[in-house]
């Protein structure tokens, strides 16, 4: 295998991201992914993105074709070119705002169908983009610009949510396990099926500051003490849990894929006509 260069899969281009962002980890263990997978460059590649800082990760950086939608709208779009292209690898990148905040009906709905495709959701815990507001993903009793005295509210679990729609691979890791995140990249990109990847990724800028963690060593070692692997936390009561980031590959299985199934039936209808 040829060495990594990050640069053979990048436009020539500055990123628009802050410094100790979490989102050039995600994007490079995702890169490197690829690289592993043995592609060379990313033809073979289709991006959809909405709006938000993690959206940028794909459009217009990687050397590949991709369509930047409206907030909260790239699954549909990933799913129209799926259905046209089934033979290409059609990869989702988005915020928690944009997948489960606006978009969450349509990730839920792509987990049923079984939707042929990558989902890499870069959980920040925060709107980022706009300045810090409260998402569905912020944890308990955290401050943001629109809960200055603390959140009321509970945050989805999102990995757990996306393999009761019925998604053939979904795992979690944070930016602190490299390793884990790039290897479980490579397992969505070669599931047949529906693959998400929940990857918790600091927001130094408009999360960190507000929680008192002001620095992104202080975020990865936040990570880093209040990650729990699954197979543990199946052993630890739910009180024990609160506040907790559990990691790990939460399912990986094989069912028949939406592509799969529409395009067969295309074929019936066909002959019996
Ligand atoms: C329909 C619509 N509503 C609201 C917005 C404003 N908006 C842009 S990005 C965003 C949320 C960004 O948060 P997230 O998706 O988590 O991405 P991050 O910036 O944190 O990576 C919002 C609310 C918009 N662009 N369009
Ligand atoms: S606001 Fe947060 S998520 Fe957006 S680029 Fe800056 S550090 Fe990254």
């Amino acid at each position: 295998m040829n060495k990594f260069s990050i640069r053979k899969y990048l436009r020539d281009m500055p990123l628009p991201f802050c410094p100790g962002c979490g989102n050039p980890t995600v994007m490079s263990c995702f890169l490197r992914a690829v690289h592993e997978l043995g592609y060379e460059d990313l033809r073979k590649f289709v991006f959809c993105s909405g709006i938000g800082c993690a959206a940028w990760i794909p459009s217009p950086y990687f050397k590949a074709d991709s369509i930047h939608t409206t907030h909260g709208r790239s699954i549909p779009a990933a799913t129209g070119v799926k259905l046209v292209r089934p033979t290409l690898n059609i990869v989702v990148f988005g915020g928690d705002g944009d997948l489960v905040g606006i978009g969450l009906s349509h990730l839920i709905h792509a987990a049923r169908r079984n939707l042929d495709i990558t989902v890499i959701m870069v959980n920040n815990m925060i709107y980022g983009m706009t300045g810090g507001q409260m998402a569905p993903t912020t944890p308990f009793k955290a401050k943001t610009t629109t809960t200055p005295y603390g959140n009321f509210e509970h945050p989805f679990d999102t990995t757990s949510l996306i393999v009761a729609a019925g998604a053939c691979y979904a795992a979690r890791w944070t930016t602190f396990h490299v390793e884990q995140l790039r290897e479980a990249m490579k397992k969505a990109l070669t599931t047949k099926g529906f693959a998400f990847i929940e990857a918790v990724s600091q927001c130094p800028t408009a999360f960190g500051k507000r929680v008192g963690l002001k620095t992104t060593k202080e975020l990865l070692q936040w990570f880093k003490e209040n990650s729990v692997p699954l197979q543990e936390a199946e052993r630890t009561a739910e009180k024990d849990l609160a506040g907790k980031i559990v990691v790990g590959e939460f399912v990986s299985r094989e069912l028949p894929t939406l592509t799969e199934i529409v395009h067969e039936t295309i074929k019936e209808a066909t002959n019996d006509a």
